[in-house]
């Protein structure tokens, strides 16, 4: 704990809450972050010995892997005590080895796309634990006509799911990437630079516009750890001259809110997709969507903004975050929400330690199963700078190698502040793989 007060001290000499994503404890002196470049260059700056808070910093959050599944053989899972499957397409292949897979039926494409998977694994909750159970696609598909009807018909609908195509999502088809650029008009936006000015806000929607966003996601309140709350009417503020300034200009916009009252009004202001961090689950939210003809993301978030970081807690966090959002899917579905008018997310960052977003991103894939795309949000995020060491605004090429890395396990739509740079990356990834 000593440790922790000196790293508060010196984030508090900042006179600053850190403005990363993964704040890990709270003390009355502030934030202690998992992100600790921030408070290196405040240290810099007011003459402290940055060496020591860098070495300090560094000992904070060891990088260790979240608790892993018990492998088994699938011929060794117990129908009679496994519950609550989920498959996670894997054995992914690219190019003409996928065509070649895809032909034989040795493989099946992921998500309606051109990577195809084939393997699977098959993770199950049992009374011992959760375990995991790897197999070719062949193999698992006789595995799985043995199974007793009601387990058979769940596991063929997910792999129905994981494979077949997604349909458009607020118009834009989803049979290649998505970039959708985040555009913060809060006085503390953690990147962008906007500050809460609505002209700088605008500028900055215009120049993603041309580098190629498909969406612009466009919020009024921060929801990084420890933010403090705003109000409707300071959000509504904000966000009237952009949302209304950029609707416009050909990108579809997304209004980034937890507000239903606020969503209502983006909406009627020319945005047609909601961005909601609580995933609907806030008063009047799913009705809102419901009443119009919106579509949603639905993203997962343990906790609340102010605390979520203070001693996240899963099973197994991809298994809890695919069963959370399947819930949410079905309570948007009960409210009349099509399933085409959703994507999901997994929240990396949100009420999740490095561990946890790592395992998340490495099982990825396992969302697909839920039939809906899948929007990931890594950019300069502080699981980026632990694992790289970089700053804030040294994040860039970190953010492409985890946006690379969603793209290849399935994910649609990529959020990201970085737009022309994610845009290339983008495009050369795709070309190498169609190439093979
Ligand atoms: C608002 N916001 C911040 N990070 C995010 C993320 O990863 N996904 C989504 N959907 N929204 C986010």
């Amino acid at each position: 704990m000593a440790r922790n007060f000196e790293l508060a001290k010196i984030a508090n000499n900042s006179n600053e809450i850190c403005p990363c994503d993964d704040a890990i404890a709270t003390t009355r002196h502030g934030f202690i972050c998992d992100g600790f470049w921030e408070a290196r260059e405040r240290t810099r700056n007011r003459d402290l010995a940055s060496t020591s808070a860098l070495a300090l910093m560094q000992r904070m959050e060891p990088l260790s892997a979240a608790p892993a599944p018990t492998s088994i053989a699938l011929d060794q899972l117990d129908r009679g005590i496994a519950s609550a499957w989920r498959l996670r397409p894997t054995g992914l292949l690219t190019g003409s080895t996928a065509i070649a897979a895809s032909t034989s039926g040795d493989g099946l494409p992921l998500a309606g796309s051109a990577t195809v998977f084939t393997l699977v694994e098959l993770l199950a909750r049992t009374p011992g634990g959760i375990v995991a159970a790897l197999a070719p696609l062949r193999r698992f598909q006789n595995w799985t006509a043995q199974q007793p009807g009601a387990a058979r018909q769940d596991i063929e609908s997910q792999l129905r799911r994981s494979s077949e195509s997604r349909a458009p999502f607020a118009g834009l088809s989803l049979d290649r990437p998505r970039i959708m650029g985040i555009i913060n008009v809060t006085p503390d936006s953690f990147y962008t630079g906007t500050g809460a000015d609505p002209a700088k806000a605008i500028a900055l929607g215009q120049s993603m516009i041309e580098a190629g966003a498909d969406i612009l996601d466009i919020g009024g309140e921060s929801t990084r750890p420890g933010a403090a709350a705003v109000s409707e009417a300071e959000e509504l503020r904000r966000l009237e001259p952009v949302v209304r300034a950029l609707a416009p200009l050909g990108a579809v916009i997304s209004v980034d809110t937890r507000k239903a009252a606020v969503m209502a009004a983006a909406l009627s202001w020319g945005a047609r997709i909601v961005n909601d961090v609580a995933a609907l689950e806030g008063p009047g939210s799913l009705e809102t969507v419901a009443r119009s003809d919106a579509s949603a993301v639905l993203m997962h978030m343990q906790g609340e903004p102010a605390t979520m970081q203070q001693g996240p807690r899963y099973d197994l966090a991809s298994l809890d975050v695919a069963d959370y959002l399947e819930a949410r899917i079905a309570a948007c579905i009960a409210a009349g929400i099509a399933p085409h008018r959703l994507v999901v997310d997994p929240g990396f960052g949100f009420g999740k330690n490095v561990a946890h977003n790592l395992e998340l991103l490495g099982r990825l894939s396992l969302l697909q199963g839920l039939g809906c795309g899948v929007l990931v949000g890594l950019s300069r995020k502080s699981t980026i700078g632990r694992l790289s060491g970089a700053s804030l605004e040294e994040r860039l090429p970190g953010s492409l190698a985890s946006a690379l890395y969603a793209l290849s396990q399935g994910a649609q739509i990529l959020r990201v502040h970085d737009v022309a740079e994610t845009r290339q990356a983008v495009a050369v990834w795709r070309g190498i793989a169609a190439g093979a």
